[in-house]
């Protein structure tokens, strides 16, 4: 069985030991001594100023747009993970859906303008596959009409443009920690902030609201990263460069493989940006490759090979927001025409060439 993804994670020996640590210490979340060193240690590795963490990716962004005070209607992407548009239903917010680049898969920063209305507030943008955003574009819009930008990061950790990390755009990031994450702590995420005012305002949130014993300041939740989670996260730290080189390598091994099959896209690389290989998603054009998408996730699954449709169906489609008129498929011609192509190939840093060549082999047989 080849599945999408498989989690990396450090030798258990070392876990072990820290779990004896915790174990000893009784000392098991509310900012413990390893979620304090682990939140440090993170925002040197990442190059940002403050890290709040969280439980898990999807709590981060309900509170991120909390601490950010949004309300009325968000522009969005509809070709995303379901977290990013419930995140704004869980918080009385309207999502308004904006087409998508066919090039990144990322929101279409050049019809953002045409979506603002006097009830909107913020534009929540996800960094697809960790492929950065247009985010000159998108801060711009945002400065001239007064808006807030919560990036959806949860695919870009380690990510970076120009030498800078890409979680220093917009006002907040937010980072999923999953097992599925290139980086993970079994669940866990985090909200970037370039403040500290801010920093503490989502510290408070995702602990209830209290600023001290007796003192609640805001209507929080309880958001927070336990000490397991914090210390495998430190461990893994040492462990994430390695592990990225080896999905590179593997990326470019699928690249070499795949390139000369007709009617299989792939996504361009630019030299300005430092990926982290979250996924390697394939584009098929059923006419040119002489399969559907669809019979070619059929056709690696009868040979154990689990790739997935990352994003289909769009998040438009599903019965919570298909009313919404944003969520007309005559408003997101691109996205619909790639929600049908699009499937992400097993990636991960235990995958072995061999697995890779077969996994090629099978796609190359099937155009035969
Ligand atoms: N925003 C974006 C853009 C996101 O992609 C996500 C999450 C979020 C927000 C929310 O962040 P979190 O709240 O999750 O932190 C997975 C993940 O559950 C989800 O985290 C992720 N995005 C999404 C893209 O993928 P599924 O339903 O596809 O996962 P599942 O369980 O089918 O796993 C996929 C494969 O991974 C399995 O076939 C095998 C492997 N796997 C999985 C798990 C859970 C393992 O080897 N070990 C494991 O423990 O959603």
């Amino acid at each position: 069985m080849i599945y999408v993804t498989k989690p990396n994670l450090p030798p258990f020996e070392e876990f072990s030991e820290i779990l004896k640590d915790i174990w000893d210490s009784k000392w098991l979340t509310n900012d413990g001594p390893y979620h304090k060193r682990f939140e440090q240690a993170l925002a040197e590795y990442l190059g940002v100023k403050y890290v709040c963490l969280f439980a898990n990716g999807t709590l981060a962004l309900v509170t991120a747009l909390q601490a950010l005070r949004i309300t009325g209607e968000v522009i969005t992407t509809p070709f995303s993970f379901v977290a990013t548009t419930h995140a704004l239903h869980w918080n009385g917010i309207t999502p308004v859906f904006c087409d998508v680049e066919p090039d990144s898969c990322n929101i279409d920063a050049e019809k953002i303008e045409s979506l603002i209305t006097p009830k909107t507030t913020a534009i929540l943008p996800v960094h697809v596959y960790g492929n950065p955003c247009n985010v000159r574009k998108i801060e711009k819009i945002a400065d001239t009409y007064g808006l807030k930008v919560i990036y959806d990061a949860c695919h870009a950790f380690g990510v970076g443009i120009n030498g800078d990390s890409i979680l220093n755009f917009g006002d907040l990031s937010v980072l999923s920690f999953h097992a599925t994450k290139v980086f993970t702590t079994f669940e866990g995420g985090a909200i970037i902030c370039h403040d500290e005012k801010m920093k503490k305002r989502i510290d408070f949130l995702k602990n209830f609201g209290f600023a001290d014993e007796t003192v609640v300041v805001a209507p929080g939740i309880n958001a927070k990263m336990n000490e397991f989670q914090a210390a495998l996260g430190l461990l893994q730290l040492k462990y994430i460069d390695g592990a990225i080189e080896k999905r590179k390598n593997l990326a470019m091994l699928y690249r070499k493989n795949l390139s000369d099959i007709g009617g299989i896209r792939m996504l361009g690389e630019d030299t300005n940006v430092k990926y982290n290989y979250q996924y390697f998603p394939v584009f098929i054009d059923s006419a040119a490759f002489g399969k559907s998408r669809d019979d070619l996730y059929n056709e690696l699954k009868n040979n154990n090979i689990f790739a997935r449709r990352y994003f289909y169906p769009l998040i438009s489609q599903f019965p919570t927001y298909k009313g919404l008129s944003s969520a007309s498929p005559d408003n997101l011609p691109v996205a619909e025409r790639i929600t049908n192509e699009v499937l992400c190939l097993p990636l991960y840093a235990d995958l072995d060439e061999d697995s890779v060549d077969k996994i090629c082999r099978v796609i190359s047989f099937r155009k035969q």
